[in-house]
């Protein structure tokens, strides 16, 4: 089974069943795409962001319906006394306005457990799908996201989430590394500036597909749908 994708079908191999891939959605947090939160303090339009949620939300709809499916949500955020948090990250974030740790209009800034932090209502887990709370930009560093995905011998993941240059990027490149077989969904990401986010895409794109493939939430759909099985 494979989906169409740019530049080659994914997965390279055609092994692809409910059991061995899962969904990724990363960071679709009030901070990340909410009013108040820390992209919107920083200044940047967060309707980049928010342009995501719908057809993450199709794909989401569909994967509900397949037995044996995983899906996966990421949270960036920090412990409540900060002893997570690296000097220069809070530096840097102090320098653009929207200082990690300090009081905004969502809570405290990407930190855990504050309203901001949270993933937006629109694509709120259920039950047995899993979060992942990650202190940095990857979804693999410091996390036991390696291990949960071996235990249930998942080999391929389709990434959606923000951003697309930042913290989506740097897990596809980390799943990369390990051999798993990624895929990257162009209209269920964004980014703080269209033109990374379309540098982001085309990156992938090359040497043959340098960390994986590049599809759409229709392509995914039009594949998956046979999994469901009619009631
Ligand atoms: C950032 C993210 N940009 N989720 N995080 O700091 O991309």
């Amino acid at each position: 089974m494979y989906i169409q994708a740019n530049p080659y079908l994914f997965p390279f191999d055609g092994d692809l069943t409910p059991r061995n891939t899962a969904l990724m959605i990363i960071d679709m947090q009030t901070d990340f795409c909410g009013i108040g939160g820390y992209v919107d303090q920083m200044g940047y339009d967060i309707s980049q962001t928010r342009r995501a949620i719908k057809p993450i939300k199709n794909i989401l709809n569909l994967v509900r319906q397949i037995s044996n499916f995983t899906v996966i949500y990421t949270r960036e955020g920090h412990r409540r006394d900060l002893s997570d948090l690296p000097a220069n990250k809070r530096w840097r974030s102090k320098q653009i306005g929207a200082e990690i740790g300090t009081e905004g209009p969502a809570g405290k800034i990407l930190v855990r457990g504050e309203r901001g932090w949270n993933i937006i209502d629109e694509l709120s887990p259920i039950k047995n799908e899993i979060i992942i709370d990650k202190p940095g930009k990857g979804s693999f560093y410091s996390t036991d996201l390696e291990l949960i995905l071996s235990n249930r011998g998942i080999k391929n993941l389709i990434l959606t989430g923000i951003t697309t240059d930042v913290c989506v990027h740097t897990t596809m490149r980390e799943a990369n590394d390990r051999g798993f077989e990624c895929l990257i969904l162009s209209d269920c990401t964004g980014a703080t500036d269209t033109g990374n986010h379309l540098a982001a895409l085309k990156m992938v794109t090359m040497q043959g597909g340098v960390f994986g493939s590049v599809s759409n939430s229709d392509q995914v759909i039009e594949c998956l749908k046979t999994f469901v099985k009619p009631s």
